[in-house]
């Protein structure tokens, strides 16, 4: 059987490559349905060599749709998600606005496929944030053999974690500097061309970024641990596309870096790149338009008598977004629709 499916969000940065993986993928869709906000009427998207024009979302779009895959921002999520769900469609959302409800999934499917049960309740599955999706996957099969009591995460994060105008904003201050030209900030706090700024989303009371505690408390969740101690720093470089993280955690039993290495070479959606005599190790470039994590630099933390230390890489609008919220769709197909 065949579904129809809606993409909400369909012109931005994660909404158009949800489009291109369901494509990609051979997602049995019957109708795809593209919404976005009215700036964007008059523009057409092709799927499988139609083209389909993009209609403006209000609270009538979602009648006949089975599952609406949501990528508009989190304001757009909590209005229009329960709405959707009313209507019989089950979201997929890639926003923060519902991944902490206790009766809504957070889902990595190599990691918690079975939490999608749990779907029925609310209508709603949360697709978690990207930079918690690619370190669950790398540490879920040490979790499972060596139980992790700690993880300390530092990030490296590519702007279009932070959407189109993001990229823009990048490329256009690169181009302007290497002219000796003035450069425009306007959507991070700084300049983001060569510079790192330790600030990603808004600070809270407690020092941390927004960013940060998602990873601390997402973790918690898809991993069920509320026990594991997640400490995280969170960084964007100006980085295209690609998240990068420097990994350390401290495990109960020990496990060496060759068998983290042994345990990660046949992990689902695992790459084990660690070859670092020959230069070989995880680099963003080569997982831009990847799905799979990549995993290097394994060593054993000598600090500690249980502690690993590796670098993990992925493609943040691809497993980081757009390809696990299509999993999460093929999982759901696959065991309950
Ligand atoms: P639009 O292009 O019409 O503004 P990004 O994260 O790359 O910035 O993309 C955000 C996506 O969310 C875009 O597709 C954008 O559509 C959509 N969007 C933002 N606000 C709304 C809204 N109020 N209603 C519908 N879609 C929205
Ligand atoms: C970033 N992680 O790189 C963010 C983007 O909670 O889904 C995704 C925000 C989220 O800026």
């Amino acid at each position: 059987s065949s579904y129809n499916v809606a993409v909400v969000g369909a012109t931005g940065a994660v909404g158009n490559e949800m489009i291109r993986v369901l494509e990609e993928r051979n997602f049995p869709v019957r109708e795809l349905t593209l919404l976005a906000s009215e700036r964007s009427l008059g523009i057409d998207i092709d799927f499988k060599g139609k083209s389909i024009p993009v209609k403006v979302l209000d609270e009538n779009s979602f009648a006949g749709i089975q599952i609406g895959l949501f990528s508009a921002g989190g304001s757009v999520s909590e209005r229009f998600a329960p709405i959707a769900a009313a209507a019989g469609c089950v979201v997929i959302d890639n926003t923060s606005a519902f991944r902490m409800a206790p009766d809504v999934p957070l889902v990595v499917p190599e990691v918690n496929p079975e939490a999608i049960a749990q779907y029925k309740t609310k209508g709603i599955i949360a697709n978690p944030n990207c930079s918690t999706i690619q370190m669950v996957v790398a540490l879920k099969p040490i979790h499972d053999v060596a139980r992790i009591r700690r993880i300390v995460v530092s990030t490296y994060q590519a702007v279009s974690g932070t959407g189109k105008k993001a990229i823009t904003e990048l490329a256009e201050q690169t181009r302007a500097l290497m002219n000796c030209q003035e450069i425009q900030v306007k959507v991070y706090p700084h300049q983001i061309a060569f510079n790192c700024l330790p600030h990603i989303d808004v600070f809270l009371d407690n020092g941390y970024t927004k960013e940060e505690m998602k990873m601390v408390n997402e973790t918690k969740k898809i991993f069920n641990d509320p026990a594991i101690a997640v400490t995280a720093t969170t960084v964007r470089v100006p980085v295209f596309f690609g998240h990068s993280e420097s990994v350390n955690i401290e495990t109960e039993k020990k496990i060496t870096a060759e068998e983290v290495r042994k345990l990660l070479a046949t992990a689902p959606g695992v790459r084990v790149v660690d070859n670092p005599k020959e230069n070989a190790y995880p680099l963003a470039i080569h997982a831009v338009g990847q799905d799979d994590t990549f995993v290097g630099r394994i060593r054993e933390d000598e600090s500690i008598p249980n502690g690993i230390n590796m670098w993990v890489v992925a493609d943040n609008i691809r497993k980081g977004a757009a390809s696990n919220a299509v999993q999460i769709a093929e999982v759901l197909i696959r065991d309950y629709l």
